[in-house]
């Protein structure tokens, strides 16, 4: 077992100043048992904890690190924006230049603004929705993710048509009940969904594939179903690429599937690894927003001129390289390995992948939803974390979360991943 007395001794104190020891929930290993490790360094496809322990890693802080963590081209454009000042709260040209460069890659985006999370980024685009709409309703669906904002922080109410209910502490049931929560990949229930309620249904936001729940897809013919539900209706259809943006093709899941969205939100690859978020689509929806529109939205760090450096010198590094193939190329070698050493040890593992994102679930397969993903064996999920966790491999620390590749990543490290995954799947 790696040794973690650094890590130990952090996690003590920080449990004295921070809730949990940590800034973010899914940090903090309920998922999986144990206390998390406290990170010294990261470089490439590795991360380095403060007791000197090296793993290679699949969680890419959450999905940012697409390539690799300390690109020496992010790291250059953010030592560079540095000097010149690290915050005005004045326009900058950056802002600009990334504004074109997410246009160009996501043609749906007719104008975007930035934020600093994908929080803010749905929540701003959901407001925006029901100020352009006049409507309150907004359609998710279960085991989708979209940030931490009130009216995302909901669940299924009692039955599949009645609106939700909190999911959160701290959320008003009055603002709880303007969202209905429906079951992602259930043509019928959406369609009834619509029936019921159409008229009143300022939103509809799912995730461009869920990945909060672990890893499932569409179904063939779905997202355009959500497509004409929300064009009949008058409904602004919500893409969630927070997750999926620029990293399952330069256009994200929208380029894959075809779609051309109302409004897209998007975080993490598109910060580089430093905080923004954006929200983009119709002009004739984005201009409703202040100061041209009625519907407020701020933030004193928006386009942050660092924040853009890093996320300008991302998406540039992104279209100069061929990233996609190589992603899923990595992955596809990562899938078939991963199966086979299941396969050899006997264990039930259905492993799930699109490009660089993936997800082993410890249950018979195919998941095509929330309750599907929730029969995996949890147990066995948290052994395989542990172990292989002691053999220098770092999974995401939840059976409900999505693996992430980079493009540091190389086959050598997915083979000795595969190795691991075979010694470790026999032990459990
Ligand atoms: P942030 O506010 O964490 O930047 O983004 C929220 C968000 C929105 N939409 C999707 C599809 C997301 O996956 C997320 C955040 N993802 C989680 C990982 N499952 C972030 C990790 C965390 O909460 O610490």
């Amino acid at each position: 077992m790696p040794i973690r007395t650094r890590s130990d001794a952090l996690f003590a104190a920080a449990l004295e100043h921070i809730p949990g020891g940590v800034n973010s929930p899914v940090r903090a290993f309920r998922g999986v048992g144990g206390d998390p490790f406290f990170v010294d360094s990261a470089q490439g496809a590795r991360i380095t904890d403060v007791d000197g322990n090296t793993f290679i890693d699949y969680v890419g802080t959450w999905g940012p690190a697409i390539l690799g963590h300390a690109h020496p081209k992010i790291v250059a454009a953010v030592q560079a924006a540095a000097v010149r000042g690290t915050s005005f709260g004045i326009p900058n040209p950056a802002e600009v230049a990334m504004a074109w460069r997410v246009k160009e890659f996501v043609p749906s985006v007719q104008k975007v603004r930035f934020c600093n999370s994908g929080t803010e980024a749905t929540m701003s685009a959901i407001r925006l929705a029901r100020g352009f709409t006049r409507r309150d309703k907004i359609i998710k669906f279960d085991g989708c993710y979209h940030g931490h904002a009130d009216s995302l922080l909901v669940k299924a109410g009692s039955g599949a048509l009645t609106l939700g209910c909190p999911d959160s502490a701290g959320v008003p049931a009055d603002l709880a009940r303007h969202t209905l929560v429906l079951p992602f990949n259930d043509a019928d229930a959406v369609t009834a969904a619509f029936a019921a309620h159409g008229p009143g249904i300022a939103a509809l936001i799912v995730e461009g594939v869920p990945a909060n729940a672990g890893l499932y897809l569409p179904k063939p013919g779905y997202h355009e179903l959500l497509t004409h539900l929300c064009r009949d209706a008058g409904t602004v259809f919500i893409f969630d690429e927070v997750m999926t943006g620029f990293r399952l093709a330069k256009g994200g899941a929208q380029e894959l599937y075809g779609l051309t969205p109302d409004l897209s939100c998007f975080g993490k690859i598109i910060g580089g690894g430093l905080p923004v978020g954006a929200f983009g689509g119709r002009a004739d929806i984005m201009d409703h927003l202040a100061p041209l529109g009625p519907v407020y939205q701020a933030g004193t760090l928006s386009g942050n001129p660092l924040a853009m450096a890093a996320g300008l010198a991302a998406l540039d590094e992104l279209a100069a390289t061929d990233a996609y193939a190589t992603l899923d190329a990595l992955g596809r070698q990562l899938g078939a390995g991963m199966v086979d050493a299941a396969k050899a040890a006997g264990v039930t593992v259905t492993w799930q992948r699109l490009g660089s994102m993936f997800c082993g679930y410890f249950t018979e397969g195919p998941v095509w939803n929330l309750s599907d993903a929730m029969r995996s064996d949890r147990t066995k999920f948290a052994k395989f974390f542990h172990g292989m966790l002691a053999e220098g491999i770092y999974l995401a620390p939840s059976q409900f979360e999505a693996g992430f590749i980079s493009t540091a990543h190389t086959p050598d490290d997915i083979d000795a991943t595969v190795r691991a995954a075979a010694k470790v799947l026999r032990t459990i």
